[in-house]
Formats: structure tokens, sequence, C-alpha cells
């Protein structure tokens, strides 16, 4: 990739996942993952903001109220054995063009307060000039009281990680 497009690609990130200025009781980071399949099929998955088990490994069943416009709140169970059981969760912005999801968490019985997330699909050719895709996921939560900045990053990148992981398993095996 040429440096101005990767500039232009860098500028895009940052005004796409620009998250409220992390305040001091907040911590966030971006991951990254790279995907052996086209665009529109990780897109697919990530889509879904009704259906998120469809990738993320720790949900277990998703009721969402209203039909997938911006404010809709869904509500998801947690598998056993996280610190948690639910969560209700609103989606904040949907572009099926730019391929970008923005999730709020506003409730559930968990830690991460004021949680939002924001996941962007880049198509990006991969040598031999096979079509991939670029995940880009970046997140801010507040940090619990008793809980230092790093333990919050590490638990929530942890989490981020598993979810890239099994959307890459799941869009390779349908690209197939
Ligand atoms: O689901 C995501 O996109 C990201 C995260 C960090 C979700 C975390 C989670 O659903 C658990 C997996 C249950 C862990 C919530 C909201 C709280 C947890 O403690």
């Amino acid at each position: 990739m040429e440096a101005s497009s990767l500039m232009e690609e860098l500028e895009y990130i940052r005004r796409h996942h620009k998250h409220e200025l992390e305040r001091e009781n907040q911590c966030s980071s971006t991951l990254v993952k790279h995907i052996n399949a086209p665009v529109h099929i990780v897109w697919s998955l990530v889509r879904r903001f009704d259906q998120p088990q469809k990738y993320k490994p720790f949900i277990s069943r998703c009721v969402i109220k209203g039909n997938m416009e911006i404010g809709s709140v869904r509500e998801v169970d947690v598998r056993s054995g996280l610190p948690a059981t639910r969560s209700t969760e609103r989606l904040e912005f949907l572009d099926d063009n730019e391929h970008i999801l923005r999730i709020r968490i506003v409730g559930g019985d968990h830690r991460l307060k004021n949680y939002s997330s924001i996941i962007s699909l880049h198509p990006e050719t991969i040598d031999g000039g096979r079509i991939g895709t670029l995940v880009i996921e970046s997140f801010v939560v507040d940090v619990p009281e008793g809980n230092t900045k790093d333990e919050t990053c590490y638990f929530v990148e942890a989490l981020i990680r598993c979810n890239l992981k099994s959307l890459a398993d799941i869009s390779e095996r349908l690209a197939v």
C-alpha cells in the first residue's frame, strides 16, 4: 500500500475510531485482526446486532427490542463461567457501506461501565492478490473500583481477541 493511501487509511481510522477522550478513570485500546475472507462475508456476521452469538463465543442468546435501527437495544445472555450473566447493549451506529458498527453497553450484571466499542472492516489484498479483510476494533470503558487500568484493559482485550479469533475462523470457513 503506497504511503499516501496508507495516510488516508490512518486518517479514516482515526476519524471513525475517535472515542470520547479516554478520561482519567477509563482505559481504551485498539485491536487489529487480518482475516482471509472477503469483507462482505466478515460483515455479514459483524452487522447482525440482533445475533452476536453468530460469532461471539461467550454469548449464548440475544433478544433485540426494535428492529436494527439506530437506538435498538439487545439483551444478551452470557455463557456460564464468566463474571457476568447478561448485558444490555445499544446500537449506536451501523453503516453497511463503510462497514462500521458502534455499540454501547448500557446495563447488565457485569463490571464494564460506560463501555463503547467501534468495529470497522477494511478490504486488503493478501500476498498474491487474494482479497482479505483487516478488522479494527477499539473500545473505551471505565476502570472498575478496585482494578487498575492495565487489569481492565487486559481483561477486555482478551475477550475481544477471542471474539476476533472466532470471527476469523467462521468467516474463513464460509469463504472456502
Ligand atoms: O462483546 C463484546 O463485543 C465485548 C465485550 C468485552 C463483552 C463482554 C461481556 O459480554 C462478557 C463477555 C460477558 C464479559 C460483558 C458485557 C461483560 C463481561 O464481563
